[in-house]
C-alpha cells in the first residue's frame, strides 16, 4: 500500500518605545509606536518525520496551537537517503526556503525541479498536489517549510508554483541590517510573491550591535523564528532569545529587535492576516470541517476531484 495511505487509514478516527539608531523600515524615525511583545515562547523539539528526515516543529506544537493562518513551521535536515517520498496536500500552500544544501521536488503533474541554498519554492496545492521532496547529493540539506493555510474559498484552486531562486529574493543592507524579502514588504523593498492569503515573510540578519525594526500590519499575526544567534525582541529590557526558539508575538504595529551579542543574529520573521476560520487537519491534508476531510481521503483513494494524476504517477529516483 502506497506509505501515506497506511498513514491516512491508521490515524483517520477522530510598552514602551525605546530610542533606536538604525531603522529597517520606512515607518516614522522614531520607531513603532505600539511594539508587539513576545506572549509565547517555545523551544523547537527534533523529531523524526518523513522517511529518515529530521525536523524541529515550530508550531502546530502541544505548547503552540497554530498561528492563524499558519498551520505549521519546520526547519528541516535531510540526508540521502532519507527524504519526504510521495505524499499529498490539499487546502494550504508549503513555502519550502532552503538554507544549505538542496532538495530536488517531483510532482504528479510532471513538475520537477531543485532548489538550492537561498532558494525559495512557494506551492500552492490548492485542490491536490502529489508530490516527494528529496535531497540532493551527499551532505547536509537543510532548510524551513511553512504551511500557509488558504480560505475556505480558495481551497480547491488549482494548484500553483511560485519559484524564487536566490537571485530573484530582493535584498537590502543598512546600518548592520541585511533583510532578504520572500514575501511582503522590508526596507522599502517588496518581493514579487503573490500571497493568496496575505502573509510577509522576511529573513533578516544583524551584525553584533546592530538593531532594526520592522512594521507588521496591526490585524495580522505573528511570530520569529531565530536561526542563528541571539536576540532582543520588544523592548530593550525583554528576555533574549537563542536559535531554534520560536516566539509568538503579541498585537501591536511592528516589532523591534536588538542584537546585542558579538555574533551575528539571524531570524525569520513571518506575519500573515488571520483567516479566522475553522481548521481540520489530517495529516497533509488542511480543510475546515472533518466532512471535508473524509471527503479529501476518498478523492485521494479514488483519485477524483484533483488526484486523477495520483493513479499511474511514482517519483522517480534521485
Ligand atoms: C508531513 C510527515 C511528513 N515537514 N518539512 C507527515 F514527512 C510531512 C512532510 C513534511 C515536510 C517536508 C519538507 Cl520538504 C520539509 C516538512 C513535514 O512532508 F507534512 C506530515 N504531515
Ligand atoms: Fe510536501
Amino acid at each position: 500500500m502506497r506509505a501515506p495511505i497506511r498513514w491516512l487509514l491508521s490515524n483517520f478516527s477522530q510598552i514602551k518605545t525605546p530610542s533606536m539608531k538604525n531603522v529597517c523600515t520606512g515607518d516614522q524615525a522614531s520607531g513603532i509606536s505600539r511594539p508587539r511583545l513576545e506572549v509565547g515562547r517555545f523551544l523547537t523539539k527534533v523529531r523524526n518525520e518523513g522517511d529518515g528526515a529530521v525536523v524541529r516543529r515550530c508550531i502546530l506544537s502541544k505548547e503552540f496551537k497554530s498561528v492563524d493562518p499558519f498551520i505549521l513551521f519546520d526547519e528541516f535536515d535531510v540526508s540521502a537517503p532519507g527524504g519526504f517520498t510521495d505524499h499529498p496536500h490539499r487546502g494550504f500552500e508549503t513555502v519550502t526556503y532552503m538554507l544549505q544544501g538542496a532538495l530536488t521536488h517531483q510532482d504528479f503533474a510532471g513538475h520537477k525541479g531543485t532548489i538550492r541554498t537561498g532558494d525559495v519554492q512557494w506551492m500552492t496545492a490548492g485542490r491536490g498536489i502529489v508530490h516527494s521532496e528529496m535531497p540532493v547529493g551527499e551532505g547536509t540539506n537543510k532548510g524551513l517549510q511553512l504551511w500557509v493555510n488558504l480560505s475556505s474559498k480558495d481551497k480547491m484552486i488549482e494548484p500553483r508554483y511560485q519559484d524564487l531562486p536566490k537571485e530573484n529574493i530582493k535584498r537590502a543592507k543598512k546600518d548592520g541590517v541585511q533583510v532578504r524579502v520572500i514575501a511582503g514588504e522590508a526596507m522599502g523593498i517588496r518581493s514579487p510573491i503573490f500571497t493568496r492569503t496575505p502573509a510577509m515573510y522576511v529573513d533578516f540578519i544583524l551584525k553584533p550591535e546592530a538593531n532594526c525594526y520592522q512594521s507588521i500590519p496591526e490585524s495580522w499575526n505573528s511570530f520569529v523564528y531565530v536561526v542563528e544567534g541571539e536576540g532582543v525582541f520588544g523592548t530593550l529590557d525583554s528576555a533574549s532569545t537563542t536559535a531554534h526558539h520560536v516566539l509568538v508575538l503579541g498585537p501591536g504595529n511592528g516589532v523591534n529587535v536588538w542584537n546585542k551579542s558579538s555574533d551575528p543574529l539571524r531570524f525569520i520573521l513571518i506575519g500573515g492576516k488571520p483567516l479566522n476560520e475553522p481548521v481540520s487537519r489530517h495529516g497533509f491534508f488542511v480543510m475546515n470541517t472533518q466532512a471535508e476531510i473524509k471527503q479529501t481521503i476518498e478523492d485521494y483513494l479514488l483519485f477524483q476531484n484533483g488526484f486523477e494524476k495520483a493513479r499511474y504517477w511514482r517519483s522517480q529516483p534521485i
